[in-house]
């Protein structure tokens, strides 16, 4: 069942155009799902939604509200550690008619957990892997990385976590910290190397990519990828720099952790969902400031938009949050713009 106007709150937008007007945005937060286990990735086919966990199921959620828990029969059984298992999912361009899917998971080789990228083929309510695009990345305790979107033209990127071993970020003969994108001839090829464990990606209306990764301690980044730069994992972090390696657009600096995982562009803002931080950040991108913070959820997981709205998921159910009965949540959130003109 749907609930409705749980949480109400405003958002007062700064750099308004005279003193005597204020842009005010009031937002309504709808409860769409409940009970979901440590939900990592939203996806939609624009009348339902999709949303992975990470001990290897999908939930459909339909559009009244009717929740259903999906088995996804993947070649290999998940990897039981930490961060691990089912994480980035995302629907292939053409999902209505070919029922394909892209899925990012991590399981166990020789007692070690290894990264790969299958395609699920999706009929009679169940995910069936049929072709593994991209293997063998070894992975380590922690830092999997797992991300998947699509491009505006459709071309599959995949944020990949250093595996807890730093050194292999600068390494370019691995896929650890790396971003890559797949090619028309099935290989994925390098976008960018020196990542931690990069969570988060998204294109802005002008077409620019951007990602989100965690820090080692606090300094956690937002980057603008631009193909072939070197964003200075381990060497740099945070607002350091080196001659040739790309600084963040912005940083939690060294005092405190965001722990940024999904982000997405909506309305010319970019949404970044904060673990530790417990918040949507809100981000100017022109001014690349933090100009709000959606909070009262706990932990978030990841962030979609369609265009018209806002949507996300929660994180509290995987032993690092405080879950309340219903954890985990899917929510959405609607928003209307007001401008007040004061006497
Ligand atoms: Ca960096």
């Amino acid at each position: 069942m749907k609930r409705f106007a749980l949480f109400m709150f405003l958002i007062f937008l700064a750099g308004c155009s005279s003193n005597s007007e204020t842009i005010t945005t009031t937002s309504v937060t709808e409860r769409l799902a409940s009970n979901l286990e440590s939900p990592w990735s939203i996806a939609s086919d624009g009348t339902r939604f999709f949303i992975s966990e990470r001990n290897g199921a999908i939930v459909r959620i339909e559009e009244d509200g009717q929740t259903i828990r999906e088995e996804v029969h993947l070649s290999e059984r998940l990897s039981n550690a930490a961060e691990a298992g089912l994480l980035g999912f995302v629907l292939q361009d053409d999902f209505n008619e070919s029922g394909l899917a892209y899925a990012y998971y991590t399981y166990d080789a020789n007692g070690s957990p290894v990264n790969r990228i299958v395609t699920l083929k999706y009929a009679d309510g169940e995910w069936t892997e049929t072709d593994i695009l991209l293997d063998g990345i070894e992975s380590g305790r922690v830092h999997h990385g797992g991300r998947l979107a699509l491009s505006p033209d459709g071309v599959l990127f995949a944020t990949i976590g250093d595996g807890a071993v730093p050194e292999n970020a600068q390494n370019p003969d691995l896929l650890n910290g790396k971003i890559v994108m797949l090619q028309d001839d099935g290989t994925f090829s390098v976008v960018s190397m020196g990542h931690r464990n990069p969570q988060g990606i998204a294109w802005s209306a002008e077409g620019e990519l951007y990602s989100s990764e965690h820090g080692p301690s606090a300094n956690d980044e937002i980057n603008k990828i631009v193909q072939g730069e070197n964003y200075g994992w381990p060497v740099i972090e945070g607002n350091e720099s080196k001659e040739g390696m790309q600084r963040p657009l912005l940083t939690s600096g060294s005092n405190e952790t965001w722990a940024p995982s999904g982000m997405t562009f909506h309305k010319g803002l970019l949404y970044v969902a904060a673990l530790r931080g417990k918040a949507i950040l809100v981000i100017d991108p022109e001014r690349m400031e933090i100009i709000d913070k959606i909070e009262g959820f706990g932990r978030i997981r990841d962030v979609y938009s369609d265009g018209e709205s806002l949507f996300f998921i929660t994180n509290n159910t995987d032993g690092r949050g405080n879950p309340s009965e219903l954890d985990d949540g899917f929510f959405t959130i609607q928003s209307e713009k007001m401008v007040i003109i004061k006497e």
